[in-house]
């Protein structure tokens, strides 16, 4: 394990001069889109400028290194859906601002240099392991803590936001996929559906036997300056020349969720959410994790 800080170019440089990989997969990031409205300077430095870091580092190591970009359906900010490789990127916060930045680093280095560096443009990928102030998991979580009666009530912002939710361990195989390809290309990888945060909190309360009215409640805290209302993905590209497929939809993503964080809260899972890994992961990790 070696460590690294992307604010820091001298560390990042001799981190790719001690292990000359084959490929960097770069997801580092500051990557709460609330958190870069409060910072988004720190967001700039770390998101965008981050990634100028490592492919400056790659360039001048001389080696031949891929690059995976871990670019965001948030560029697409306020552009309709559904949206593709071809789709106008109007960013609405310091974070998709700062990503698009950062998209464009990869393809200038590519085209420039000649570097072998690819953007996967990746809508919302979600799992247990989803960090805690991200609204999947915040909502999966709380319907545990609810059942563990550790609290009684689940704060929101915006319950009409659209998103194009899948399950990440699919995606990281993709990204993987994506450095395999014959030459270094742009892709879009979601799943083509999209739901509103009220329907996920509807899937997950209703999972649990839960009556949401009487737990939800809206805080304007959580609420953002501009807003991304609807984001769905065109995939076919990605569908058509690397045979992308989602296989874990809306509804399972959620009971998956929620089994995951009943164990975590020491309850019993109600099960479909494991019974759903088992039969469509049968021999990955990730179906039994
Ligand atoms: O879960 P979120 O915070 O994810 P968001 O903003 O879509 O970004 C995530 O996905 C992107 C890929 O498209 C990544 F690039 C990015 O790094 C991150 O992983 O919010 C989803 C939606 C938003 O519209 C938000 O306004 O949920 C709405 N929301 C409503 N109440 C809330 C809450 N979001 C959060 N985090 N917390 C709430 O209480």
């Amino acid at each position: 394990m070696y460590y690294g800080d992307l604010s820091d170019s001298e560390q990042i440089s001799n981190v790719i001069y001690n292990i000359k990989p084959d490929e960097v997969y770069h997801l580092g990031a500051q990557s709460h889109v609330r958190v870069s409205f409060e910072a988004p300077e720190y967001t700039g430095n770390i998101t965008a400028l981050g990634a100028t870091r490592i492919l400056e580092a790659i360039r001048r190591s001389g080696n031949s290194i891929k690059f995976y970009q871990a670019s965001s359906s948030e560029m697409f900010g306020a552009s309709l859906p559904p949206q593709s490789e071809s789709t106008p990127f109007i960013p609405r916060s310091p974070y998709a601002a700062a990503k698009v930045y950062a998209y464009w680093m990869a393809a200038n280095y590519r085209d420039g240099y000649g570097i072998f560096a690819s953007n996967g443009i990746l809508f919302n990928h979600e799992s247990p392991r989803r960090g805690e102030t991200f609204v999947t998991r915040k909502i999966t979580r709380a319907v545990a803590s609810i059942l563990s009666k550790k609290q009684d009530s689940l704060f929101l912002g915006n319950l009409d936001a659209r998103r194009d939710w899948g399950y990440a361990p699919e995606y990281v195989a993709f990204m993987w996929k994506m450095l395999q390809n014959e030459k270094p290309e742009d892709f879009v990888i979601g799943t083509g559906e999209s739901h509103s945060v009220r329907e996920f909190v509807d899937e997950a309360f209703s999972y649990a036997g839960l009556d949401r009215d009487e737990y939800i409640k809206i805080d304007p805290r959580y609420y953002r300056p501009t807003e991304v209302e609807e984001l769905i993905a065109d995939s076919n590209k990605a569908i058509k020349k690397l045979k992308w497929k989602s296989e874990i939809k809306f509804k399972e993503l959620v009971k998956i969720m929620v089994d995951a964080d009943l164990r975590a809260y020491g309850l019993e899972p109600f099960g479909e959410g494991d019974e759903i890994l088992k039969k469509k992961f049968p021999n990955r990790w990730w179906g039994v994790d």
